[in-house]
């Protein structure tokens, strides 16, 4: 048996409106057999699905089966194209071809727009909430012949809501997304032929602010991209007799009542769904001379529904207030049913927690209302659900509802980027299975679009240090790569003339942050190097390292400019250690030197990218930063270290990030680790660490012998730690580790968010030493599964579904034996690390003894197992772990072991 599967062009299955001019596409291999190499691999692209057009076929020896550039005849604009692919693997086995797929094309040159912006002369204004209310306008349109197909690109500045004859078209939510709208406006596009009545059709929208032009930022800080609100919508009708129509938003189109009010991200939404009296009204219609020139196609998963949750419970608080229970912190909204009198107003107000007393609490949100008011209509029953806004929740204060309203009248919508689930985790311990389940749900909360910090008060904003630091961990939960690759552009458009990276991307602060001390600060404009390196790592994509790869240099360049010493940074602002606990009581700041903190990511960014130069074949720069780097960390061994060996900032996280980063000279490596463990130790085996210091925590110390101190840190469920968050009841990561402290009172609520997915980074860690799953070579054409061994685990199940195919690991130990079952995908190999084994010897010699008669099937524990090595396997054996290389397949490791 041998197949090609899971085909996808740009990561994504048979998607439409697509404008890269070489479009990649990769597939998998899927097989009964051991071992399999592709070999060679055959693509055929065509313009119809017999395959009688072909604009591409290429059949070429080459084991690389994800992202192949399409490099046949210049694809045209609104063009289907269908391919397939067929591979022939080991010793010449041929497969089948896979089945047919596709991609369609979007507008590829902006010069086709020909329709034009259209709004409001004058937007209605909300004075309560000072927004513009959302606005609706239509077009009617009849249809003579027979429709093939019809598809319609479209796009707003604001956010919009599109119909076709009262059918909500697709099905993506705050469209058409956020980008930085000064540079690049995303269109979607959708196929609508089934939605194409014949003759009379009605076409309509409705435009609301969103991120254009409502609220953003903790400045009540408004109209960012512009003050006018307006739909761009080109749709193309095919028809069968081979011609075709296209209806525009032009002058043509017509406002018409709409029940929106007010609707902002921030703020909620206010709908009167009472009927106005008449269907349409004066049109107040203009066309609005804003540029199409910055228009591309949607480049990330859209923001969709992913689930529906059923409310805990409603309950009265001792202050007597209605409050419904969703039993979990989300992101997203309510929908509702409800049976009212016509002009009953009802209300929700979102908040995270309750305080101390069992009361709704929402001074944490700060300025965004988050507040949802619907006047009923009076007829029969009423279902509704916000637009243009979303909150972020665990419980909503009711008011105006019915006395007998029941929690099944209530649905909690979790919206976020729809990314693909890949990854999975599952230990014997429920606690740590909850801090999972806590750390997936950060990463679904705040996933929208771009990585924001938190989804509920008046900030969301893209801080970059935030998806840095857990760009790792949301790889392995999630495809984010599509996601990462949109918000990146943005960044290097945002990125200042001197190479300097802004706090938030889309930078809506302009430098009013920190009040001009600083326009960027070290670990948060790393994400400018980090987060492509990242993405490349996970999921094999060279491009994203092309796309990003000046944006990348002038940051190393920005920081090199920095100060008098061009191998250090030791001005500006540092937010450093962001958060962390070895300061005094409630002071944002950590203990640790901003300037170590900043010339130490200085030195782990210059790496990476003299590494990134080396990969793209760009040997010059691959030399020039490969020797700055050697002087940054020169430099950084002579500034931070005293005589002795010891580094001059005395905290954990200046040990961390030495140690993780490479700047602890050989020599006194060992002192650092200890010197480490001693600060763990003097705070009674707990962390102290901030945002730069906790990602990297438990992965320093289970690469220095120290896996016991990383699982205590894990395993504590005392103050601070990550599972007294869970002890709590915290159902998603909380922005401090007191965000609730002992006593039960709130940190500061100027800054106190329970849904900010920093502390969550510890995530890659359980994935790759828990459940032992890691990248060996990009993409994981050769993956690392080597599981580290806890007394307090029984078992533990991860999963990965990698470009090729899914890497699966589950262990588990069963009295004196380990049972341990592997699955490699195909086309790729792995080094596995058996850990903890008695015998060692005794395996070592069946290994080799296997290896060179070249059994298949070797006994390692005298016919309790059998596995299987035929490659050429790299033996080694450290302590009592012994490690090979395999291929793939599915193989069982069942040993005696040493108890820990
Ligand atoms: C807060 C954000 C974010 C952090 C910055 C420095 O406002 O929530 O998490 O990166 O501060």
């Amino acid at each position: 048996m041998l197949v090609v599967k899971n085909l996808k062009c740009e990561y994504l299955e048979n998607p439409i409106g697509i404008d890269k001019i070489n479009p990649r596409l990769s597939w998998q291999i899927i097989s009964d057999k051991r071992n399999v190499k592709q070999q060679q691999f055959q693509i055929q692209v065509a313009t119809d699905e017999e395959f009688k057009n072909i604009v591409w076929n290429m059949h070429t020896f080459s084991e690389k089966s994800i992202h192949i550039p399409y490099e046949g005849a210049p694809l045209e604009s609104r063009m289907r194209y269908f391919y397939r692919v067929k591979v022939w693997i080991n010793k010449e086995e041929e497969s089948d071809w896979s089945n047919t797929c596709f991609w369609e094309m979007g507008l590829i040159n902006t010069s086709e727009w020909k329709a034009e912006w259209i709004s409001l002369k004058d937007q209605k204004i909300n004075e309560d909430f000072k927004a513009r209310a959302p606005f609706s306008c239509f077009k009617n349109f009849t249809i003579n012949k027979d429709v093939k197909k019809a598809v319609v690109y479209v796009t707003s500045l604001g956010v919009y809501e599109l119909y076709l004859n009262g059918k909500r078209v697709g099905e993506d939510y705050l469209t058409p997304g956020w980008t930085d709208y000064n540079y690049r406006i995303q269109y979607q596009t959708y196929e609508v032929s089934d939605l194409i009545k014949a003759k009379d059709n009605k076409l309509n929208a409705t435009i609301g602010e969103g991120w254009y032009s409502g609220y953003l930022g903790w400045t009540k800080r408004k109209d960012t991209y512009g003050s006018k609100n307006a739909l761009l919508l080109q749709m193309y009708i095919y028809y069968e007799d081979g011609t075709s129509e296209v209806i525009a938003s032009d002058e043509s189109w017509k406002e018409e009542n709409c029940n929106i009010l007010m609707s902002d991200i921030y703020n909620g939404e206010i709908y009167d769904a009472r009927e106005k009296e008449e269907a349409s009204i004066d049109s107040n219609l203009i066309i609005v001379p804003y540029p199409k020139t910055h228009l591309i196609a949607q480049e990330n998963e859209p923001i969709r529904i992913q689930e529906e949750i059923e409310p805990l419970s409603i309950f009265k608080t001792p202050k007597g207030e209605f409050v419904l229970d969703m039993g979990q912190n989300m992101a997203g909204f309510v929908r509702f049913k409800i049976r009212g009198e016509k002009g009953q107003k009802v209300t929700l107000i979102h908040g995270e927690v309750l305080d101390k007393e069992g009361n709704f609490y929402r001074d944490n949100i700060r300025d965004a209302a988050q507040k949802v008011t619907y006047i009923c209509s009076g007829n029969e029953e009423e279902i509704y659900e916000p637009h243009f806004t979303f909150q972020g929740f665990r419980y909503v204060k009711l008011e105006g509802f019915p006395k007998d309203i029941k929690p099944s009248n209530f649905t909690g919508v979790v919206l976020h980027s729809d990314m693909k689930p890949i990854g999975s985790f599952e230990t014997s311990d429920k606690k740590i299975n909850q801090l999972q389940h806590n750390i997936l749900w950060g990463q679904k909360g705040n996933f929208i679009d771009v990585p924001t910090d938190c989804p509920q008060r008046d900030e969301r904003l893209g801080w970059t240090g935030d998806a840095q630091i857990f760009a790792r961990t949301a790889c392995f939960n999630m495809n984010a790569a599509p996601f990462f690759s949109k918000w990146l552009k943005d960044l290097s458009c945002n990125q200042m003339s001197d190479g300097a990276v802004p706090f938030v991307v889309p930078d809506i602060l302009k430098g009013t942050f920190a009040d001009g001390i600083g326009l960027t600060t070290a670990g948060w404009g790393d994400a400018a190097v980090i987060c492509p390196w990242t993405i490349y790592q996970c999921y094999g994509d060279e491009n994203i390292l092309i796309q990003q790869y000046d944006s990348m240099k002038n940051w190393i360049n920005y920081i090199r400019n920095q100060g008098n010493d061009e191998y250090l940074w030791d001005t500006g602002l540092q937010l450093a250690d962001w958060l962390a606990l070895d300061n005094e009581e409630g002071s944002f700041f950590g203990a640790t030197d901003g300037y170590l903190v900043s010339t130490a990511y200085y030195a782990y960014s210059t790496g990476i990218f003299a590494n990134i130069a080396k990969i793209l074949g760009k040997f010059d720069d691959y030399k020039l930063y490969n020797q700055l780097y050697a002087s940054i960390k020169e430099a950084y061994i002579n500034r931070f270290y005293d005589n002795e060996g010891n580094l001059t900032s005395e905290t954990q996280t200046a040990q961390v990030i030495s140690l993780y980063f490479d700047l602890v000279p050989e020599k006194y490596k060992e002192r650092i680790a200890k010197r480490l463990v001693e600060l763990i130790e003097k705070k009674n085996m707990h962390l102290d660490t901030g945002f730069l210091g906790t990602p990297y925590i438990c992965h320093v110390l289970s690469d220095n012998g120290y896996e016991d101190v990383a699982y205590k840190l894990l395993f504590n469920t005392d103050y601070p730690s990550w599972l007294y968050q869970v002890e709590r009841g915290a159902t998603t990561m909380w922005e401090h580790w007191d965000s609730i402290k002992v006593d039960g009172s709130f940190w500061d609520i100027g800054m106190n968010s329970f849904n900010h997915y920093s502390y969550g980074s510890v995530g890659a860690w359980m994935y790759q030493n828990i459940g032992g799953i890691d990248m060996a070579e990009a993409g994981y054409k050769k993956s690392q599964i080597a599981p580290k061994l806890s007394e307090k685990l029984s078992y533990t199940k991860a999963a990965l579904d990698t470009m090729y195919g899914k890497i699966s690991v589950s262990w588990e130990i069963i009295e004196d034996k380990i049972n341990m079952n592997v699955v490699i995908p195909h086309n790729t190999t792995s080094r596995i690390t058996l850990p903890k084994v008695k015998n060692i010897e005794k395996i070592k010699k069946y290994i080799i003894e296997a290896y060179n008669e070249k059994r298949l099937h070797i006994d390692l524990t005298n016919g309790l197992s059998e596995t299987y090595i035929d490659t050429d396997f790299g033996f080694e054996i450290f302590g009592d772990n012994i490690s090979f290389e395999i291929g793939s397949g599915s193989y069982n490791f069942s040993y005696e072991y040493t108890p820990i």
